[in-house]
C-alpha cells in the first residue's frame, strides 16, 4: 500500500490495493489513514456490487439511504447515481452538506466509486471540518461552541435534486445536532455543518442563523479539496469531518457512481456535543 497526503493532513491517496479483498492489517491502516486525514482516495479499482459491499461491510454496519425513491434495482446498500437514471438522474451541482444529517444518528463514513466520469466539471469538493473549527476566530468559537443546529431534510429556497415524496418528508422531523462535535475515535473536534439541511442555529432567527452559517461557510473555504475523478477511484469520506459538494457538468456528458456507507456502531451514532 502507497499512501500519499495529498494538502495539510487532508485526503490521503491510497495506490496499490484491492478494495474487494483488502482485510487484516492492511483494512486497519487503511481506516486509520483515512479517519487522520478525513478522506481516501483508492485509485484503480475494479469492483462488482458484491466486492463493493464486503469493502464497506467489513468496515462498519451498512448504511441504506432513508430516501427510498432513490434507491435503485440492486441491493438497497448500493446507490446507483447516474445522470442517465430513468426515475430520479443525478444532474448538475449540489450544495456543501454531510450526509443524512437530517437523521438520528447520520451515516459516519460514504463510499463514493466513480465508473463514469465527465469529461468536463462534476468534481467532488470537500471542506475539512476540522481545520476549520481549529482555526476559527474567538469570537465565532464563541457562538458555536454548546450550541444546537437544526438539520432538515428540505430547506427553504432549496428543491432537493432528486426530490423526496411527501409522505417521507412527513416521516423525518427536524433533528437537533450539536454544531460542535467531538470525533467518536479521534481527540479533535469539529463543526457540524450542512448547509444544504440547516434551518436554525441555537436560539438565532432564521435571518441571522443563516448569516452566521454563511460566515463559517467562508472559513469553511480556505480548507478544500477538489476531487478530479478517473475511472476506478474510489473516495471514502468521515462526515464527522468534512462536509463535500459537487461541481456542475454538462448534460450532455453521462456521470455514473456507486454508492455505499457504514454507520458508527449504536453506541457512538448520536452525535455528542464537544
Ligand atoms: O456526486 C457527487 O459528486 C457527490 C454526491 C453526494 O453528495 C453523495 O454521494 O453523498
Ligand atoms: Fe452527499
Amino acid at each position: 500500500m502507497e499512501a500519499t497526503v495529498l494538502q495539510d493532513n487532508f485526503a490521503v491517496r491510497i495506490d496499490g490495493i484491492d478494495l474487494s479483498t483488502l482485510d487484516g492489517d492492511d483494512l486497519a491502516e487503511a481506516k486509520k489513514l483515512w479517519m487522520e486525514n478525513k478522506i481516501a482516495i483508492f485509485t484503480g479499482q475494479d469492483l462488482d456490487d458484491d466486492g463493493l459491499l464486503a469493502f464497506t461491510g467489513r468496515l462498519g454496519p451498512l448504511f441504506v439511504h432513508v430516501q427510498q425513491n432513490i434507491l435503485g434495482d440492486g441491493p438497497d446498500e448500493v446507490m446507483y447515481m447516474s445522470s442517465m437514471d430513468a426515475v430520479a438522474p443525478v444532474a448538475g451541482d449540489l450544495a456543501w452538506h454531510s450526509d443524512q444529517s437530517y437523521t438520528p444518528g447520520p451515516v459516519f463514513a460514504t463510499i463514493l466509486y466513480g465508473i463514469t466520469i465527465p469529461e468536463d466539471g462534476g468534481n467532488t469538493l470537500f471542506a475539512d471540518l476540522t481545520a476549520t473549527y481549529e482555526c476559527l476566530p474567538d469570537y465565532l468559537r464563541a457562538k458555536v461552541d454548546n450550541v444546537k443546529a437544526c438539520y432538515s431534510p428540505v430547506k427553504k429556497g432549496r428543491p432537493r435534486r432528486r426530490p423526496m415524496k411527501d409522505d417521507q418528508i412527513d416521516e423525518l422531523s427536524d433533528i437537533w445536532h450539536p454544531l460542535v462535535r467531538k470525533h467518536p475515535y479521534l481527540d479533535r473536534k469539529a463543526l457540524y455543518l450542512s448547509p444544504n439541511h440547516m434551518t436554525r442555529i441555537g436560539d438565532l432567527s432564521e435571518e441571522d442563523s443563516d448569516a452566521l452559517l454563511e460566515e463559517l461557510i467562508i472559513h469553511a473555504s480556505k480548507f478544500v479539496y477538489s476531487h478530479r475523478w478517473t475511472p476506478g477511484d474510489v473516495i471514502m469520506w468521515d462526515n464527522t469531518q468534512v462536509m463535500h459538494r459537487r461541481d456542475s457538468f454538462p448534460s450532455t456528458q453521462p456521470r455514473f457512481h456507486k454508492r455505499t456507507g457504514f454507520h458508527l456502531p449504536e453506541e457512538l451514532r448520536t452525535p455528542v456535543t464537544a
